[in-house]
């Protein structure tokens, strides 16, 4: 194409190369990301153009896809978002570089674009305000800045050999003894239009190190606040009344179930945070307000300091799928919310306690369950005889037996309204989940894991059952749909943890197996067969697995 334009002469409006074009339009958008970013370090992180659309996206996206990224990518869903969203955006910003070497207006319209959609996104995050609107405003402002800066530039420094742009190097190259007749002559180190590109290589290394710092002054601003050093500064938890000790056989680990307590590293993690919210814990504070008698204002000292005690307590996600795995165990402390919930005198009418993130996330727990003293409710501050990590909740969450998390489990809590069901609407009840969650009695197998080979003969097969709140009485198992057989139960910690079982089968000849388990709880309810999928509020099913005896 460009040999042609020479050979017919064409007056042609000077074009830079394919990839120097692509090149000034990835630059201006990491300078846009970088700017945004930096600005939304002051004005709340949550604002950062990049981090408020991944936000958006995560809050619009419809349930089934949601579901579908956990099962697919469990905890990494994140990551594949963010990744994603800048596979999308550099591939937008290489064809904007490219198309602007025709249409210099098209970068223009591609990056006010992005800037509007950015500012959309700004807006439904409920953890920032108007103010915010300032980082995508500087995104832009940055972005179209480097684009036509670096543009100009590169139009100059005449990058397409095949198109030199002749009629603005002509007046700067008054006494160059070009050769008219070939265009392509290769330039000299001497000629103005190697200057040109000189300058501009110069130029778009030093915006690719200038939005790299931008970005890092971002990323060091924002984590200055330093959440990960206030929770290493509070030290040790004095606990008044300490969970009983885990007694031996708590779990049958060495036959392939999880062990009784999950440490903080290895227990699942749900949530809609893009990054972890950073809370201090000297920053913090717990409203309490709505239909309550006394207004409270709670900070971490006031918390600590209390009485606290110490419960050994099984968390469970509604998106877990029959045989999934988001059901962690440990020893949470904190304080009784019932007695917090007394002080603050909970007024006749309200019906639900509504629970807001520093975050913005919210979730809505029945009163009974907050405020049945017997129910064992938490303000937590600890989990494993440490302050909270970050990903669980630092500086403190609830947690509540026998309710899903997403009724009950609110992390980085900094809100809590005595309210009715009719006046808010917490997150998911928004998307179709339902109001009310108690956990389902559940079981699932963990040896032999799905498609195993083992050999014929005798083996064990374990798993893991939980009712939380009702606890577990019985779990059965039964091999290729025969006769259900009691498995051994292991030792019971707690009616509001998981217990173990375990069995052993005859596998007599080699082939395919299935196994199945269902578990009944105290009340003497015993688990269904039938297949609910996870929405609106748990899956029930008997897990089964296929297996092969070699
Ligand atoms: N702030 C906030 N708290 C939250 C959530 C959330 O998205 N944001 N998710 C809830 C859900 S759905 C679950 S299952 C539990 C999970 O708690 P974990 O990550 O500590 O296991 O947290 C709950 N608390
Ligand atoms: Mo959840």
């Amino acid at each position: 194409m460009g040999g042609m334009s020479d050979v017919t002469g064409g007056r042609r409006p000077p074009r830079i190369s394919a990839p120097v074009s692509g090149l000034v339009g990835v630059l201006a958008l990491a300078v846009a990301l970088a700017a945004g970013h930096l600005t939304a370090a002051f004005v709340g992180i949550g604002a950062s153009p990049y981090l408020a659309v991944g936000s958006a996206a995560i809050d619009l996206a419809p349930t089934w896809l949601k579901d579908w990224a956990v099962r697919s990518f469990g905890s990494y869903d994140k990551l594949v978002l963010l990744s994603g969203m800048a596979v999308v955006l550099v591939s937008l910003a290489v064809t904007a570089g490219l198309l602007s070497r025709r249409r210099p207006l098209a970068a223009t319209i591609v990056i006010v674009g992005l800037g509007v959609l950015a500012g959309v996104a700004v807006l439904t995050r409920p953890d920032v305000g108007r103010l915010a609107l300032l980082a995508p405003v500087a995104a832009v402002a940055a972005g179209l800045g480097t684009f036509h800066w670096l543009h100009a530039l590169a139009l100059r420094g005449g990058t397409d050999p095949h198109e030199r742009p002749t009629e603005q190097a002509a007046p700067t190259t008054p006494t160059t003894p070009t050769t008219p007749t070939t265009p392509t002559t290769p330039t000299t180190p001497t000629t103005p239009a190697c200057t040109d590109r000189r300058r501009f290589l110069t130029a778009a290394g030093g915006v690719a190190a200038g939005a790299g710092l931008a970005g890092l002054g971002g990323v060091l601003i924002a984590g200055g606040k330093d959440a990960a050093g206030s929770r290493a500064g509070v030290g040790e938890l004095a606990v008044a009344r300490p969970a009983p000790p885990v007694p031996p056989g708590a779990d049958f680990a060495a036959s392939g179930t999880p062990s009784f307590l999950t440490g903080n590293e290895a227990f699942y993690r749900i949530d809609t945070a893009l990054v972890v919210p950073q809370v201090r814990a000297q920053d913090w504070t717990l409203r309490v307000h709505g239909m309550v008698e006394r207004e409270l204002t709670l900070d971490y000292a006031d918390i600590r300091s209390r009485p606290l005690v110490e419960r050994t307590i099984t968390l469970c996600c509604v998106s877990n799928e029959v045989g999934g795995p988001y059901v962690s165990t440990a020893n949470f402390i904190g304080i009784d919310l019932a007695d917090l919930l007394a002080e603050a005198g909970i007024a006749p009418g309200a019906e639900q306690l509504f629970s807001t993130s520093a975050d913005g996330w919210t979730c809505g727990t029945p009163v009974e369950a907050v405020t049945d003293g017997s129910r064992g409710a938490m303000l937590a501050i600890g989990m494993n005889g440490e302050p909270l990590p970050l990903e669980h909740g630092f500086p403190a969450r609830l947690v509540v037996p026998g309710l899903y998390g997403y009724v009950s489990a609110t992390k980085w809590v900094t809100d809590l309204e005595l309210t009715t069901w009719q006046a808010r609407r917490a997150y998911w009840l928004e998307r179709g989940w339902a109001r009310r969650a108690p956990v389902k009695t559940q079981s699932r197998i963990d040896s032999p894991k799905a498609s195993a080979t083992v050999p014929t003969g005798t083996i064990t097969v374990a798993g893991t059952a939980w009712a939380q709140s009702r606890g577990i009485a019985k779990v059965e198992v039964r091999l290729d749909g025969g006769p259900w057989r009691t498995a051994e139960l292991s030792a019971d910690v707690s009616d509001d943890a998981w217990r173990m079982w375990r069995i052993e089968l005859e596998l007599p000849r080699p082939g395919e197996y299935s196994v199945a388990c269902r578990a009944t709880d105290k009340s003497g309810y015993p688990q269904t067969g039938e297949r609910a999928p996870v929405v609106p509020d748990g899956a029930t099913g008997w897990h089964t697995v296929r297996f092969t005896a070699r």
